[in-house]
């Protein structure tokens, strides 16, 4: 037993509009890890919640003629009874409306202020309602509008207090580079770097122009900005004001579980607000990647939001659970689609864990009256079911102990399909027939009884009511909720002499009409990137082209000898890249990707007879090639000498 204290974080959600699916990717990763930790032994603080202030709530509530907080009540409640239908075990639920916040919220505040890092100066700008968040003229997209949601801002001016982010920019810059676990995966900390050695402006943390919010300790007249307001309630629960003894045991947190979009405001703006409070930094930021929808985000507008709620209902709180946790790679955006539930739920679940608890269960219930007899000695095949075993709970460990959680399911799976197969190759229903053999045909009822075991123990995480099913069944004594993953860290923990319980079905097969499909989901036309491979072979028929369409374009390696920000573009990089014969300039969008040092020196492919273009007012002199496939990029590089011809 570690006895380590583990404290995890999602972000806390606008009561903006129903949750969907989306947000229960989040949750769901986080509770998967927590309930992981809670099994090694640590003791664990894990917290979820509502982000109840700001403009957009109380023009939302004004529409609908009723106060704020009656508007942030309802939806709340819903939030929380999706979590309770998910069996997400946060250990709290901080709502930013509660009073224990708002004290917390004040009271930095003042300590900030006081220390001199708070100041009252006047705000222009272009602000993006629903975004909450304050644009320049140069970061609008090419519509003039909001560059994260596309939808049209407005121009603000009034006084503000704002916050000197930038007295810390060298600080936390220094930090990122030195901490490489800091922000995870690698491809947002270098989106972080890049954005930060553009230069960090003082952050703007209060609003007059409404009064939905908590007021500022010190001006009653303004309230205190959403950011602000939002990321502090990390402190609020861990006893931040009144509680030093739980607060010295869980800050600094150890993983603050953030979708991709809001990694920035986590990782510099967090940051830079606990910098001047004199706390620690919190020890990792994890970014993961959306759930999409033909390769769309899910948005209300695009009306292809998928409801959990119904979902679960018809599937239930595993089967939705294991399919977000197994089909996608945490870092990366991943495609949710019913129909690759389903086959989830009819091969991985119905099929090989539902047919092998079965399986053994009739056996042991039909060769054994229902008896766990015990194991003496073992064959080679017993030896190498029981390696495997070992082998996939050390590699759930460490793929849950790094967030590598679809490797960590992978492992328990493989493991599976192997017991799966120690049946076939035991083949109990030979040895019961010979008298001789009751010894073998004992070891091996044993063997699968303690496979299945660990089994429920290793998917605990990821299917609680499943895992508990399987025990139950299995009647193990000890009372499921205390057992920790030392159990089955060594073989053979299975009491002998137990009778296991009545086999009962854990996943019936499903056979789904098209019709009985939740949502199917829009096809988005405009997204033909996302097309799968049959439908763009197909479409590749109207499109060929002849080899001297292909020979128009001249490709050549090139060494990348520069790299530099592009000032208010996040997202690219203007290169210098050697040719041979010249120096050319080429802006990149790789700057989430790259970092200067990493491409500094590469051999890439450069488009030399593109027409230049200018991006974001720099121009650009061709192209690089870059392979990419979901949220991953890598340039494509090569290893033969500068100037020569790619064809
Ligand atoms: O950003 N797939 O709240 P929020 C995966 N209140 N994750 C998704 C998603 C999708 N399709 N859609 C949304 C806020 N999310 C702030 C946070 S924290 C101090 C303040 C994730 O309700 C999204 O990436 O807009 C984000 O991490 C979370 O839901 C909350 O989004």
């Amino acid at each position: 037993m570690s006895n380590k204290s583990f404290y995890i974080t999602t972000p806390i959600y606008y009561p903006s509009a129903k949750l969907h699916i989306g947000h229960a990717y989040c949750t769901t990763i986080a509770d998967a890890v927590a309930r992981y930790h809670r099994l090694a032994g640590d003791d664990v603080f894990f917290l979820t919640g509502s982000d109840e202030h700001g403009q957009k709530i109380q023009e939302k509530a004004e529409a609908a003629g009723i106060k704020p907080i009656e508007y942030t009540d309802k939806i709340v409640a819903e939030f929380q009874n999706l979590w309770k239908l998910l069996n997400i075990s946060n250990d709290d639920f901080l709502r930013t409306t509660q009073p224990r916040h708002e004290k917390v919220v004040q009271e930095i505040f003042r300590r900030v202020y006081d220390k001199g890092d708070i100041y009252k100066g006047s705000y222009k700008g272009l602000y993006c309602t629903p975004c909450e968040s304050f644009w320049t003229e140069l970061q609008l997209d090419e519509n003039g509008c909001c560059p994260d949601c596309g939808r049209p801002v407005k121009e603000v001016s009034e006084e503000a207090y704002f916050f000197k982010m930038s007295k810390y920019a060298d600080r936390i810059l220094k930090y990122i580079e030195e901490n490489p676990d800091f922000i995870q995966p690698v491809s947002r900390r270098n989106e972080m770097i890049n954005f930060i050695k553009q230069g960090l402006e003082d952050l703007c943390i209060s609003r007059t122009s409404f009064d939905w919010g908590i007021p500022v300790p010190i001006d009653e007249k303004h309230v205190i900005y959403v950011w602000f307001d939002a990321l502090t309630n990390y402190l609020t629960p861990i006893g931040f004001l009144d509680d030093p003894e739980k607060f010295k045991k869980f800050w600094p947190a150890d993983i603050h579980l953030v979708g991709k979009e809001i990694v920035r405001f986590h990782s510099i703006i967090w940051p830079c607000i606990l910098m001047a409070l004199d706390l620690p930094l919190p020890k990792q930021i994890y970014g993961h990647g959306w759930l999409v929808v033909d390769g769309t985000k899910m948005s209300k507008s695009l009306g292809n939001v998928i409801d959990p709620i119904e979902l679960i209902e018809k599937y239930g709180p595993d089967a939705i659970r294991y399919f977000l946790l197994r089909e996608i790679n945490l870092g990366q955006d991943g495609n949710f689609s019913e129909l690759a539930l389903v086959q989830r739920i009819n091969s991985d679940l119905a099929n090989d864990l539902g047919n092998l608890l079965h399986r053994t269960l009739n056996m042991v219930g039909k060769f054994q009256e229902g008896e766990v007899l015990a194991a003496k000695g073992s064959s080679e095949i017993d030896d190498s079911l029981i390696a495997e075993a070992m082998a996939a709970v050390k590699a759930f460990d460490d793929g849950m102990g790094t967030m590598k959680i679809s490797d960590a399911i992978k492992a328990v799976w493989s493991f599976i399909s192997r017991a799966n197969k120690y049946i076939d190759e035991t083949a109990p229903w030979t040895l019961a027939k010979d008298p001789d053999k009751k010894q073998e045909l004992a070891n091996v009822m044993y063997n699968l009884v303690e496979a299945m075991r660990i089994v429920s123990v290793l998917v605990s995480p990821f299917m609680p009511v499943t895992a508990g099913k399987i025990w139950q069944q299995l009647n193990l004594p000890e009372d499921f909720s205390e057992v920790r993953l030392d159990s089955v860290r060594k073989w053979g923990n299975t009491p002998v002499g137990i009778h296991i319980g009545k086999p009962e079905q854990l996943f019936p097969r499903i056979e789904l009409a098209k019709e009985d499909v939740v949502q199917e989901p829009k096809k988005n036309t405009a997204n033909k990137k996302n097309k799968s491979g049959d439908e763009a072979d197909k479409n590749a028929g109207d499109n060929l082209i002849t080899i001297d369409d292909f020979s128009k374009i001249k490709l050549q390696v090139v060494e990348i000898t520069g790299v530099e920000p592009v000032p208010k573009a996040d997202k690219l990089l203007k290169l210098t890249v050697d040719t041979g014969t010249e120096k050319r300039q080429v802006v990149s969008g790789i700057a989430q990707y790259y970092t200067a040092d990493q491409l500094i020196g590469k051999k890439v492919i450069l488009v030399m007879n593109l027409k230049p273009a200018k991006l974001r007012g720099v121009e650009s002199q061709g192209m690089i090639l870059a392979a990419s496939k979901d949220d991953a990029l890598e340039v494509v590089t090569v290893d033969m000498p500068i100037g020569s011809i790619v064809k």
